[in-house]
């Protein structure tokens, strides 16, 4: 048995425990990474695809933004179709030059990973049996790695282990308070061997239900539209997959996604869900591990990353101020922008899905919707600010970063 210590043990080498971990080096705060997958799963994995301005701002900040810078597509505006029609929403012109970049989380994942590595710092991929304990007093992650058992003692956790992990439920049932929704649909999405169509991305409300058009490359085309949450992929053969995808998204000026061999599917299903504290005692939750907005907002990674610069910042004030405030509010100052990421997927969610249980006049209210959202200069207005992301709730100087 190996025992060991560090001053920030983090579960979970996604988004929000590889942000987490360089925002704590570049404070000079130690910290160890334990993931219980490979190196190449976590690489590899499929999600997100859309940053907002604020979280490509703050990777380059953190001196982690030159794969973005390079590789990411810069997005200044983004089309709602309905009725067969294609409708612009502006977002640079409406945010003050704001806009979206497309840039994969495996991408992110992977400078993250590199960055890591090069500062020398532990990582751990393929850590089995993790377990978290003694969270009120010295906290105390330990897991098996090559055959030998470890003991690390922190002086605080960060649970980023995703909505599947075993942090949350290390905190005490009776101190959480869990707000949940599920929907009555997932989304069934595919990457394609096709050079984009558009050069932007299309989120589709049609009578047969949404899809949405997305892309990761200049040869490389993502796209979702909406299935019962049960559905299984082995049934959805690839041609009838495109058959699909065509019927709901062609326009009636003739714009549909390119064509192309399907190199990856599945079926993901849709959840809104907080978590609440994010504290307990010396466990810190951030990321997916708290909570989950259906991918309609595009906002679930932009959160974790959101929640991270807080909780650099508390832990900076903590470290190098002796500080407790700023631990003690983490949960709070989140909440506020967890609660306006959930509202904003929410009702991107509702607009935009047909609902099996919905009545003629919820239809006719969604169409009334979307007509005021693409014809209203404060409709449009109101979505592009939230789409392209919200201010932080606390400044990058605070979190030790140039600002
Ligand atoms: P992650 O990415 O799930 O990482 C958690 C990590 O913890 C590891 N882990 C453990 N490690 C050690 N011990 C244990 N016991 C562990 N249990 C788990 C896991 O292996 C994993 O490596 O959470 P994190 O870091 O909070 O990041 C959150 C994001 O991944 C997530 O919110 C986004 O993918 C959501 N999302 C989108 N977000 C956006 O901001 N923009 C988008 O465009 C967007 N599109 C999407 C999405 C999610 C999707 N799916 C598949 C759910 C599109 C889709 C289809
Ligand atoms: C993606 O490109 O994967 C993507 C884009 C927008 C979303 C969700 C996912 O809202």
């Amino acid at each position: 048995m190996t025992p060991s210590k560090t001053q920030v043990g983090i579960v979970g080498a996604g988004p929000a425990g590889l942000l987490l971990a360089h925002l704590l080096h570049l404070n000079g705060i130690d910290s160890v990474v334990v993931e219980n997958r490979s190196r190449d799963y976590v690489t590899d994995r499929v999600r997100a695809g859309v940053l907002e301005q604020g979280t490509v701002d703050l990777m380059v900040a953190m001196g982690v933004g030159g794969g973005v810078q390079r590789g990411g597509l810069f997005h200044s505006g983004v089309w709602i179709n309905f009725r067969g029609e294609r409708h612009r929403i502006d977002l640079s012109e409406l945010t003050g030059g704001k806009g979206i970049t497309v840039y994969g989380q495996h991408e992110v994942v992977r400078d993250l990973i590199d960055a890591r590595l090069a500062t020398g710092r532990p990582i751990y991929f393929d850590a089995q049996h993790v377990t978290v304990d003694d969270l009120e007093s010295t906290p105390v992650i330990r897991f098996e790695h090559d055959a030998t058992r470890h003991e690390l003692r922190c002086d605080f956790i960060a649970g980023c282990d995703g909505f599947h992990g075993i942090c949350r439920e290390m905190i005490p049932h009776p101190l959480l308070t869990i707000y949940e929704r599920t929907y009555p649909f997932g989304w069934l999405g595919i990457l394609a061997e096709a050079a984009p169509s558009s050069d932007e991305l299309i989120y589709t409300y049609h009578d047969r239900g949404f899809g949405l058009f997305s892309m990761r490359s200049s040869t490389i085309t993502r796209l979702y539209f909406q299935v019962p949450p049960d559905e299984r992929i082995d049934d959805w053969p690839d041609e009838a997959i495109w058959d699909e995808m065509l019927r709901r998204m062609t326009t009636s000026d003739g714009w549909r996604p390119a064509v192309g061999r399907i190199l990856q599917k599945g079926v993901t299903p849709m959840r809104s869900f907080v978590a609440a504290p994010m504290r307990f005692g010396r466990l810190f939750l951030a990321g997916d591990a708290a909570h989950i907005v259906p991918p309609t907002g595009a906002k679930g990674l932009n959160l974790a990353a959101a929640d991270v610069l807080v909780l650099a910042r508390a832990l900076r004030g903590f470290f190098k101020f002796g500080r407790t405030e700023w631990l003690d509010e983490y949960s709070s100052v989140c909440a506020r922008r967890v609660w306006t990421a959930q509202r904003f997927s929410w009702w991107m969610t509702a607009t935009l899905h047909r609902f099996p249980d919905e009545t003629p006049f919820d239809r006719q209210r969604q169409l009334a919707d979307l007509d005021y959202l693409t014809s209203s200069r404060a409709a449009m207005t109101s979505l592009a600010e939230q789409y392209v992301g919200l201010p932080f709730e606390v400044t990058l100087e605070s979190a030790g970063l140039p600002g």
